[in-house]
């Protein structure tokens, strides 16, 4: 098939990968639908893939990945930089040249009998200032049909390219999903990332973490931007005028859902809307007029499915409704749909597990068992999501009013607090913990620091990821810089409940957070910065679920436990050495001060 670019950086780069993993056929994926169909049918023939129920879920396909290779592999995942010390200490590192030895000596004929894809993505807009563009070779139509959800592909991308060398390299080969043999590997100074062994999307969806926040984030030094693990949503008040928040969560806290939230009733009856933007990463950058401006460098949504469902996130749920691909999801056997726990209350009688086990649904929960992996996902087009911002095919991005940091925190963190500056704000950024859930493979439930919810994310070291941030602030006229603020839906009383009813009902504390921007509501200075009078926070029509004791009892800062925090957020700094910038380290003395 002939090639769709003369870019002499992409095809002598392909001869190599060619002559290394000797496909049996070289196939480009140019954005047609006709190609993309004729491979769903291949996919459907093999058994790679399975058409569902046209009339209930058109154009929607199952697929099971190998039951050992489910989630993102944080321990086999590699920045490959030349000095270990600019992977920095919460990086897994490798020397380049011994990682490509290691790599390649994988990877050797892999594609033997087989075809190579060959995927020409961009991620943002295609031509979009913000965009970039992606090479990933790969022998699993799964991740060609994945990637032409994800991002935009085909030969407009090669088009926009030229003759440009300035494209990321990616190399996917599924191998034997061999779990000892699975390797994760990030080149930041190459523009190079390499996956074998997995068939995850995490971990073979290339253009989304490893290249829209890893290789990303250290483009964005170099160059200047920043690339976020944060969601955009647009929020429109009853006057029509929209403004944006960029928000950073760690894996499963509920970013899918904050990014489509559907406002409570008395918010709905007044007029505001709420517009997702995206979901999971942010491409910011300092527009013409001084505002940092941010887009989606993705084009569809790999949601977590157990938890979506018509309560808690109708939005997503319709998005999952045509062209949708379900990946360890349950089968309903009795009319080819899927199902997960919390879809409803109704699990399929005649179902096949996420393995394949056939069993009566119901007696499979009644054991306490799964039907759905817990990290099964969704793979659907934005353009399918009801609540999709007319700004997200904007190729200048939207101008962001707000950064939000937030975690779980059971007891520490209080509903909403704003930092003082954008320096504070920073440190509030880096000091976000948050217990672990089952997106990445690891134990779940477990506390841990998740730095701008980066920690996973960022390609080389968290303190020169800081000293970006900082040196960000500083171009900004702190009149146009977003505001930063740290929220926590997730605060249990003594008895383990939660404080706080979450969901849509989360509009009411970002309403909060633009007033506040808007510079229309006063707060209490407090030792961890500035917290709102709970008579701030709208409560009409929570009756029965938050009074304002309990809404001043979710805004407490409990000294003791904040005193603590600070010794462990010290013992998190030590670890980055004179890598830590000073800024931070003055803003935790400041931080231990006023707890005094
Ligand atoms: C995800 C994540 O988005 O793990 O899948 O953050
Ligand atoms: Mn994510």
């Amino acid at each position: 098939m002939a090639a769709l670019t003369q870019n002499k950086s992409i095809l002598s780069w392909l001869d190599e990968k060619v002559d290394l993993l000797k496909p049996e056929k070289i196939v480009w994926i140019d954005g047609s639908e006709e190609q993309l169909e004729a491979l769903r049918k291949e996919a459907c023939e093999s058994g790679e893939i399975l058409k569902l129920n046209e009339d209930l879920l058109p154009g929607c396909y199952y697929h099971r990945t190998a039951p050992n290779d489910v989630a993102r592999v944080e321990d086999r995942t590699l920045i490959c930089s030349k000095k270990e010390e600019d992977a920095g200490p919460t990086n897994h590192w490798m020397d380049p040249e011994k990682a490509y030895k290691m790599l390649y000596d994988i990877a050797r004929d892999a594609y033997k009998g087989r075809t190579m894809y060959v995927i020409p993505y961009s991620m943002g807009p295609v031509g979009s200032p913000l965009a970039k563009v992606g090479i990933e070779i790969t022998d699993s139509i799964y991740v060609v049909l994945n990637m032409a959800i994800m991002t935009r592909v085909g030969k407009k991308v090669m088009d926009v390219l030229g003759d440009s060398n300035d494209w990321v390299r990616g190399m996917h080969c599924k191998c034997n999903v061999d779990p000892e043999n699975r390797w994760i590997c990030q080149f930041p100074e190459d523009n190079t990332i390499i996956s074998v062994n997995s068939a995850y999307g995490g971990n073979v969806l290339l253009g989304k973490k490893c290249f829209a926040l890893r290789i990303a984030s250290y483009q964005g030094k170099n160059e200047g931007w920043q690339a976020e693990h944060m969601l955009i949503l647009g929020i429109e008040n009853p006057k029509g005028e929209v403004k944006y928040i960029c928000a950073a969560f760690p894996s499963a806290c509920g970013k899918t859902n904050l990014a489509m939230l559907i406002p409570p009733e008395g918010y709905r009856a007044k007029g505001y809307k709420v517009w997702c933007v995206g979901d999971d990463i942010s491409w910011i950058r300092k527009g013409e007029d001084g505002r940092l401006y941010a887009i989606n460098p993705e084009n569809g949504f790999f949601g977590v499915a157990p938890g979506t469902n018509e309560k808690s996130n109708p939005n997503a749920l319709a998005s999952t409704k045509k062209g949708t691909i379900f990946t360890n999801v349950a089968l309903n056997l009795d009319n080819n749909t899927v199902w997960w726990e919390g879809l409803d209350k109704n699990p399929p009688v005649n179902a096949e597990e996420w393995t394949g086990i056939k069993t009566n649904g119901v007696e499979w929960k009644a054991e306490g068992k799964n039907l759905a992996h817990p990290n099964s996902r969704f793979t659907a087009p934005a353009v399918n999501c009801p609540c999709i911002s007319s700004e997200f095919e904007n190729p200048q991005g939207v101008p962001i009013s707000a950064f939000v940091f937030g975690g779980r925190r059971a007891k520490l963190a209080p509903l909403v607090y704003q930092s003082r500056d954008w320096n504070h704000g920073v440190f509030v950024g880096s000091i976000m913990a948050s217990e672990t859930t089952a997106a990445a493979a690891g134990a779940v439930g477990v506390v841990r620091r998740d730095p701008m919810a980066m920690l996973p994310f960022c390609g080389y070291n968290m303190g020169d990821y800081w000293k970006h941030w900082i040196e960000i602030g500083e171009t900004l006229d702190p009149e146009k810089a977003p505001k930063i603020f740290n929220v926590n839906w997730f605060r249990k009383d003594d008895e383990g409940n939660f404080m706080w009813p979450g969901f849509g009902d989360n509009l009411r504390v970002l309403e909060w957070i633009l007033k506040r921007c808007d510079g229309e509501v006063d707060a209490q200075e407090t030792a961890i910065g500035y917290l709102p009078y709970a008579k701030d926070i709208n409560i009409e029509g929570l009756e029965g679920e938050v009074s304002l004791e309990s809404l001043e009892s979710i805004l407490d800062v409990d000294k003791d436990l904040w005193a603590k925090e600070a010794e462990g957020i010290a013992e998190f700094y030590a670890k980055f050495g004179d890598k830590l910038p000073k800024e931070l380290a003055a803003e935790l003395e400041t931080l231990k001060a006023n707890l005094k």
